[in-house]
C-alpha cells in the first residue's frame, strides 16, 4: 500500500506539501556517505595471472611465477592521486586463490614464491604507500576459490572467515571490501554454499566503517555491467534485496543499474571498468589503453550519474603501472580538474541574484552555491507550484554543464527535472533529466544566457539540494 501511494506521489505532481507526510526514504548510513564521497577510486588486479596472460587462473598455477621484478606500490599511488582517485583497492585474491600476503590460511601465497624469498607481503606495500599518499584502501577477495583444498565444504567458510579476518585486521582501516559474484567449481568438482551472513558480520564488527561490496551490497551493489556507466538517467541509492543473492541470483542487470525507487534499502551503484579489455595485465594489450577522453567519458556516465567509478588499472610483470596507462590517467585528473573546478556560479567577483518560489534565510549567496555540501536547501513551496531556483548573473555567461548535488543525507528525492536559460526576456528549455543523487552532472550544446533555472518536476518528498554549479568546458 505505501508503495503505490509513493508511486503515485511521483508521477501525478501533488501538492508537494503532502510529500511531507510520507515516511521518511532510506538514508545512507554514516559510512556509505563517506563512500559517497570518495567517488572516483582505483583498482588493481595483480597476481599469478599477470604472469600467465590468464584472466582466470585455475588454480593450480605453481607459485614461483608470481614474481614481479620492481614492485612500486608508491608509483602506483602517485598515478592514482594525479588521476584524482581518492582510494585504492586491490585483488588481495582472486578466483585462483593466489594470496598477496602470507596468509595463515593457505599455502598458496606469496610465502611459497622465490619472490623476495617469500618474504614479500603486496598488502603491506600498498597500504604503506596509501597511507604515505592520503588515499584509502580496499581488499578484493573472492569467495571463489579455485585452489583452496577445503572448497565446497563447511570448512572452506571457516577458512573464507578466518582469511577475511586477517585482512580485516592487519591492514589499517579499510574503506571497503568487494564481493566479487563469479563463481564456479572448487579444485574437488564442489561448489560452495556460502556464509556470507557470517561474513558480514565480522566486517561489520572488524570494519565498521568499511562498505561491503556485492551484486546486493549491503554496502553499495554492482551497477549491472562492466563498463563503468550508468546506462539510464535514472539512478536510485535504493535497492530491494529481498529473495536475491550474490552471483547468479542477484536483480536483474537492469535493475541494479537503475536502482529501486522505493526500494527498501540504501545500496549506490558503484560502475566498475577497466582501462584496458581485460582486468590483468597483457602486453598485447598495450595500445588498447583507453583514452583520457574515453575515461572522461565514462566518468560523466558514473559519478556525473549519482554512482561510484572504480576504474581498473592492472599493474605489470614488473609491478609497475604501464607508461601508456599512466600517460591517459594523469591526463585524465588534469581534464576533470580543469574542466568541472572552477563553478561560474561563485567563481571571482561573481554574486548571482538568486529567486525561487520557496522559503529561504539569505538572499544573496545561498546555501546551494557555498561549496559546502553540508548546507543545503530544502525545496517546499506553499502552493502547489512545483519548486524551482534561478540564478540571475551579473552579466551573460557561456556554459554548457550543470552540476546538481542532492542533499542524500536526507535520502535521495528527486525523480525528475527540467533546465531553462533566459536568453532576452523568455525561457528555453535547455535539458531535462531523471535523478540527481549524490552528484549529477549533465551536459548540454554551449549556451549564452543572463539566467539559469532548474525546476523539480517529480519528487518523492521534498527536495534538498546542496550544491548548484555551472561550467564551460
Ligand atoms: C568479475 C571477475 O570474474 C573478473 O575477473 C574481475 O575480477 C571483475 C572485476 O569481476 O566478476
Ligand atoms: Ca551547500
Amino acid at each position: 500500500m505505501r508503495s503505490m501511494l509513493s508511486i503515485l506521489l511521483i508521477f501525478s505532481g501533488l501538492n508537494p506539501k503532502s510529500y511531507a507526510q510520507l515516511p521518511l526514504v532510506p538514508r545512507p548510513s554514516p559510512p556509505q556517505l563517506a563512500w559517497h564521497e570518495t567517488e572516483f577510486y582505483l583498482f588493481f588486479h595483480f597476481g599469478p595471472n599477470t604472469f600467465t596472460n590468464l584472466e582466470w587462473g585455475h588454480g593450480t598455477e605453481t607459485e614461483d611465477l608470481f614474481n614481479p621484478t620492481e614492485l612500486d606500490c608508491d608509483q602506483w599511488c602517485r598515478i592514482a592521486k594525479q588521476a584524482g582517485a581518492k582510494g585504492v583497492i586491490i585483488t588481495a585474491k582472486h578466483h585462483d586463490g593466489f594470496c598477496l600476503w602470507p596468509s595463515k590460511f593457505s599455502q598458496h601465497t606469496v610465502r611459497e614464491s622465490k619472490w623476495r624469498d617469500g618474504k614479500g607481503d603486496v598488502l603491506q606495500e600498498l597500504a604503506g604507500a596509501a597511507r604515505r599518499h592520503g588515499l584509502k584502501l580496499g581488499f578484493y577477495l573472492s569467495p571463489w576459490d579455485r585452489n583452496h583444498p577445503q572448497y565446497g565444504t563447511p570448512e572452506y567458510n571457516e577458512v573464507y572467515a578466518q582469511t577475511l579476518t586477517e585482512l580485516l585486521t592487519g591492514y589499517g582501516e579499510l574503506f571497503e571490501i568487494w564481493w566479487d559474484g563469479a563463481n564456479g567449481e572448487g579444485p574437488n568438482g564442489k561448489r560452495q554454499v556460502y556464509d556470507f551472513h557470517r561474513f558480514e558480520k565480522i566486517a561489520a564488527q572488524l570494519q565498521p566503517n568499511a562498505v561491503i561490496f556485492s551484486d546486493i551490497g549491503p554496502g553499495c551493489r554492482w551497477a549491472g555491467n562492466e563498463q563503468g556507466r550508468i546506462l539510464t538517467e535514472t539512478n536510485w541509492g535504493t535497492l530491494d534485496t529481498a529473495g536475491f543473492h550474490r552471483g547468479a541470483g542477484g536483480p536483474p542487470t537492469d535493475t541494479l543499474n537503475q536502482g529501486n525507487v522505493n526500494g527498501a534499502h540504501w545500496i549506490p551503484a558503484e560502475c566498475d571498468v577497466s582501462i584496458r579489455p581485460g582486468w590483468f595485465y597483457h602486453a598485447e594489450e598495450d595500445n588498447k589503453v583507453k583514452s583520457s577522453e574515453q575515461l572522461f567519458d565514462i566518468y560523466l556516465n558514473s559519478v556525473g550519474r549519482g554512482a561510484n567509478l572504480i576504474l581498473n588499472v592492472p599493474p605489470d610483470r614488473r609491478g609497475k603501472i604501464h607508461a601508456q596507462d599512466s600517460a591517459a590517467l594523469v591526463a585524465f585528473g588534469k581534464k576533470v580538474r580543469e574542466s568541472l573546478d572552477d563553478n561560474l556560479l561563485r567563481s571571482g567577483k561573481t554574486r548571482v541574484g538568486i529567486s525561487r518560489n520557496y522559503t529561504l534565510p539569505d538572499p544573496l549567496m545561498g546555501n546551494m552555491v557555498d561549496g559546502d555540501r553540508s548546507t543545503y536547501e530544502s525545496m517546499q513551496t506553499r502552493s502547489a507550484e512545483l519548486p524551482f531556483v534561478q540564478f540571475d548573473f551579473p552579466r551573460k555567461l557561456k556554459f554548457n554543464t550543470l552540476v546538481l548535488r542532492e542533499h542524500i543525507a536526507a535520502g535521495q528525492r528527486v525523480g525528475a527535472f527540467k533546465v531553462e536559460i533566459k536568453e532576452g526576456k523568455a525561457w528555453r528549455e535547455v535539458s531535462r533529466s531523471k535523478t540527481i543523487g549524490a552528484r549529477r552532472i549533465l551536459s548540454f550544446p554551449e549556451v549564452e544566457a543572463r539566467a539559469i533555472r532548474v525546476t523539480m518536476l517529480q519528487f518523492k518528498d521534498i527536495p534538498g539540494i546542496n550544491e548548484v554549479e555551472l561550467y564551460r568546458f
